[in-house]
């Protein structure tokens, strides 16, 4: 059982329109106001809600109905300090497939919603994530301008019927749709558990120091004028 969101989070939901095709646009809220975002996403394959608080305290309610990626993102809230609620139902008697990669895509669009037009961030973040004998690299730059290097070569790839090589969809998924250029490295490791880990837990913390508030950013962190 997961840590339940707070309240505001709930009452939330209440204010925004539920049940409606979120579409790919980025909302720019006034300066101080709560970095947040709903973005419901259905298919003829996934029912998807995402809702989330990038400046939360690390709470989450997740269902997927794949439990070791259940595990993941719960991962990924704590070790992020993001307030997340979200639910996915997905032809997972068909395949994993389908369901981690649309929670990417929906994940990722929460991401860049949420952030708005970015200002104050400090844009840029990085994580080296131990994880028992395993080591993980995580590094983002928040441009806008998605692109993913992912080195991760396992030799044992299945964590119970979860084949750890989907990782990839969902990293790909969410980096597009989230607007990150994000590197990913496996320095080491062999327990497919340790190193997927590892790379859930590090997004998160590479995520939240980019994604915080820098008091000393005026504005945009760029010299271009837009992220
Ligand atoms: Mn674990």
């Amino acid at each position: 059982m997961g840590q339940r969101p707070s309240s505001a989070l709930t009452k939330m939901t209440k204010m925004t329109n539920a049940g409606k095709k979120t579409k790919q646009k980025t909302s720019a809220p006034a300066l101080g106001a709560e970095r947040r975002a709903v973005v419901v996403r259905k298919t003829r394959e996934t029912d998807i809600r995402v809702e989330l608080l990038l400046d939360g305290e690390g709470l989450y309610q997740v269902s997927t109905g794949i439990p070791f990626f259940d595990h993941m993102l719960e991962s990924f809230a704590k070790h992020g300090l993001f307030d997340l609620d979200l639910s996915a139902k997905g032809d997972t008697a068909v395949d994993f497939h389908h369901t981690v990669e649309d929670v990417g895509i929906a994940l990722g669009t929460a991401f860049r919603e949420a952030l708005g037009n970015a200002a104050g961030i400090r844009r840029y973040g990085s994580f080296v994530l131990p994880m028992a004998e395993a080591k993980v690299e995580v590094a983002i730059d928040v441009s806008n301008r998605p692109y993913v290097v992912y080195r991760v070569e396992l030799n044992n790839r299945m964590i119970r019927e979860f084949d750890a090589s989907l990782v990839e969809e969902f990293v790909r998924a969410f980096a597009q749709h989230a607007g990150l250029d994000m590197h990913i490295n496996r320095s080491y490791g062999e327990s497919p558990h340790h190193v997927v880990e590892a790379i859930f837990k590090g997004m998160a913390r590479a995520l939240r120091i980019a994604l915080e508030i820098d008091p000393r950013q005026q504005g945009l962190p760029t010299v271009k004028g837009a992220l």
